[in-house]
């Protein structure tokens, strides 16, 4: 077949952009796309000057295997050139069929003879080296580069401490190893989370770590990646008696201090070798570090030397891949996702795209700060990344195919659901949508913490009851629940009548409680237990609360200006006023008055610390009464403690506060303490 004008002009193209892309991966260490886009782009080239060999020139990249030398890197001519491995594009068992089918046709045993045994291996994603041992000492390590010529990395692998330095046993006068340098997924987690604290890139991957780190010309960096090696083959050797199979020389290797990657299997036949893809490919997700795919060797080295070399590839060994885990799609747009805190989440609504298996229209974006750390732009091409069952996620943007038509995301300063305010605190990532009484996306989480024991205590309450009101549409804000009647309850599927009139009979309980409750039952963020105590003591009442700025919040002991923002926050929102509106309107109550304990009350500024059992007190009566007199209740006795109130089967903190000397009370002590001062 004849080139025409636009299989020129396509050959040109693939060859412009693969060329980028090596110099973006090997020279600069910052690849653009994903191994997959650049595998098809490869093939599409390859495909194109095997139809139109005219086409076909030696500076094409396809005649070429590995990468350019780094720049300062010195070159090194391997002697035993380091060959690539042949990818099967069939995928399914069919590839591994073809496979032995070539193995067998090229070994003339016909189809019906005995199986050929093979050796099935793991495809590490890393980046591959030839150690170079001489009586057993390591003097050089280099990269594969174009598989003739590599780069002295000596420097960069003599820090890695996986790699003996010296040969365990009696090594031969040379034996070159060849194998993966790779970083295993924990470290490559921790390496991230020292570049991001020390404001540095992150790295996309484990690989792009492992090889940046191997071609620097800085050993101390290198030093401070761990990185970790597998060996799988062998190059110049002299005076080594070579075993007779690939599996035998992995187990002599490892005899010599070499780390050798445990899975492999010895199968006979093509289905013994699917049986091994299979299992692999179940595993695959827990190993500890990245693999893309498994590799077939022909087992016995005297049939490997029969069945030679096609180019630069050997005919006894093909690379059997396992989908992508990382492809390139455009984001479409961003949505928000409200989730039941109220959190704000950013979600990156993607052109479907296939990637580790499944199709992926969204993946989450996490938050703002993470769009921002990411550089991420709406109309992005982007790499997205799905690993196992792991939820996608976008790992960047190709920023070389931008066409000038993105822009930038902003986060809503109101919620998409329900329109409230959404505020983003000073110590948190996520922006957050403050109507938390009112907002549908909250809906169940503000009712369950609504009706809590320590809240308003509404026994019966509880989650799958809460789950049939709210999607039933019976209830949507708190108030609603004092609204319900015994019909409306009795007629939910699988409701008792003793139980709907146990449940109103809580809820009337409930119309009336304590301001403390009440606070803390609107379930303002930040505001627990002890700070809805604190606040109710301070204010006496809940409308000098709600008319509070932050700067009168933070005069409340123990709240901070984070806290006082939430509050603040809270009450500014017009439908958490609403909500309370409604509340009050039907019925509920709350004890008020002037602030409760006055700075100078009877336990005011003493913490307390409770042990074993009281016997009249329960220990929440026991809290309740101490704060009421201005005392604080601690979990932990210290040297800071001024009492320890110690009951029935008082234990270790008993015992601590008589080797601290402390004060000890038992129940008529405290009363006494509380009522005539500490
Ligand atoms: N496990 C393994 N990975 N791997 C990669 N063996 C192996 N062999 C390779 C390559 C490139 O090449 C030889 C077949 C030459």
């Amino acid at each position: 077949m004849v080139a025409s004008p636009a299989d020129i002009e396509r050959a040109a193209q693939l060859r412009r952009e693969l060329e980028g892309h090596d110099h973006a991966y090997y020279v600069l260490d910052a690849p653009t796309v994903p191994d997959a886009e650049y595998d098809r782009l490869f093939r599409e080239l390859e495909a194109l000057e095997r139809t139109r060999p005219e086409l076909l020139s030696s500076d094409s990249p396809t005649q070429r295997v590995g990468g350019k030398a780094m720049p300062g890197l010195v070159p090194v001519r391997h002697a035993v050139p380091m060959l690539s491995i042949r990818t099967e594009t069939d995928t399914t068992s069919g590839g591994v069929a073809a496979f032995d089918t070539r193995v067998r046709n090229a070994l003339e045993l016909g189809p019906d003879g005995a199986p050929v045994e093979y050796l099935g291996e793991l495809k590490f994603d890393g980046l591959a080296i030839s150690l170079r041992y001489e009586n057993g000492v390591l003097v050089r390590a280099a990269t594969r580069g174009d598989g003739e010529t590599g780069e002295d990395v000596t420097h960069n692998v003599r820090t890695i401490r996986q790699i003996p330095l010296k040969l365990h046993g009696k090594a031969p006068p040379l034996i070159e190893v060849r194998g993966e340098i790779y970083m295993r997924r924990d470290a490559f987690e921790q390496l991230n989370a020292r570049q991001l604290d020390a404001g540095e890139k992150v790295f996309v991957n484990p690989r792009n770590a492992a090889a940046g780190a191997v071609r620097q010309l800085d050993p101390r960096i290198a030093a401070k990646r761990p990185l970790s090696f597998f060996a799988y083959g062998f190059g110049e050797t002299a005076g080594w008696d070579l075993p007779a199979t690939q599996g035998e020389m992995l187990d002599a290797l490892a005899r010599f201090g070499i780390p050798v990657c445990e899975h492999r299997v010895v199968a006979l036949g093509p289905g013994a070798l699917v049986a091994f893809h299979d299992r692999i490919a179940d595993m695959r997700d827990s190993l500890p570090y990245d693999i893309d795919g498994v590799v077939y060797k022909v087992n016995r080295f005297d049939l490997q030397r029969r069945l030679g070399f096609v180019t630069r590839e050997p005919r006894w060994a093909v690379a059997h891949k396992y989908p992508a885990q990382e492809e390139i799609t455009q984001l479409l747009d961003i949505w928000i996702s409200v989730g039941r805190t109220g959190a704000l989440t950013p979600i990156a609504r993607l052109k479907p795209v296939f990637v580790g298996g499944v199709t992926v229209t969204n993946a989450t974006l996490h938050n703002e700060d993470e769009i921002a750390r990411k550089g991420v732009l709406i109309c992005d091409q982007v790499i997205v990344r799905r690993a196992g069952d792991v939820i996608p996620e976008v790992v960047g943007p190709v920023v070389e195919r931008r066409t000038g038509g993105e822009r930038p995301f902003v986060m809503p300063g109101t919620c998409p659901i329900c329109g409230s305010h959404a505020q983003k605190q000073s110590d948190e990532a996520v922006t957050r949508c403050t109507g938390g009484l009112f907002c549908p996306a909250q809906r169940k989480q503000a009712l369950l913490h609504f009706a809590g024991r320590r809240a308003m205590d509404i026994e019966g309450l509880g989650d799958k009851l809460v789950d049939q009101l709210v999607e039933g549409g019976i209830v949507r804000t708190p108030a609603d629940v004092y609204k319900l009647g015994l019909v409306k309850l009795a007629n939910l599927p699988r409701m008792a009548d003793k139980s709907a009139a146990n449940l109103l009979a809580a809820i009337e309980k409930s119309r009336h409680t304590t301001l403390a409750r009440f606070i803390f039952a609107l379930g303002i963020r930040n505001v627990g237990e002890a700070t809805a105590k604190d606040l109710a003591r301070y204010f006496g009442s809940l409308d000098t609360l709600m008319d509070a700025d932050v700067e009168r919040l933070q005069q409340v002991p123990d709240v901070g200006p984070i806290v006082a923002q939430s509050i603040a926050g809270f009450f500014a929102e017009a439908h958490n006023r609403e909500v309370i509106e409604q509340l009050r309107a039907a019925g509920v109550t709350w004890e008020e008055g002037a602030p409760a304990v006055p700075a100078s009350g009877a336990a005011s500024g003493k913490t307390f610390v409770l042990t074993g059992t009281l016997p009249t007190l329960g220990r929440d009566d026991a809290k309740e009464l101490i704060e009421s007199h201005g005392g604080k209740v601690s979990g932990s006795v210290s040297k800071k403690t001024d009492y320890v109130v110690a009951g029935a089967d008082a234990g270790s903190k008993l015992a601590k506060a008589e080797a601290l000397g402390l004060a000890i009370l038992d129940e008529d002590g405290l009363r006494r303490v509380l009522q005539n001062g500490a």
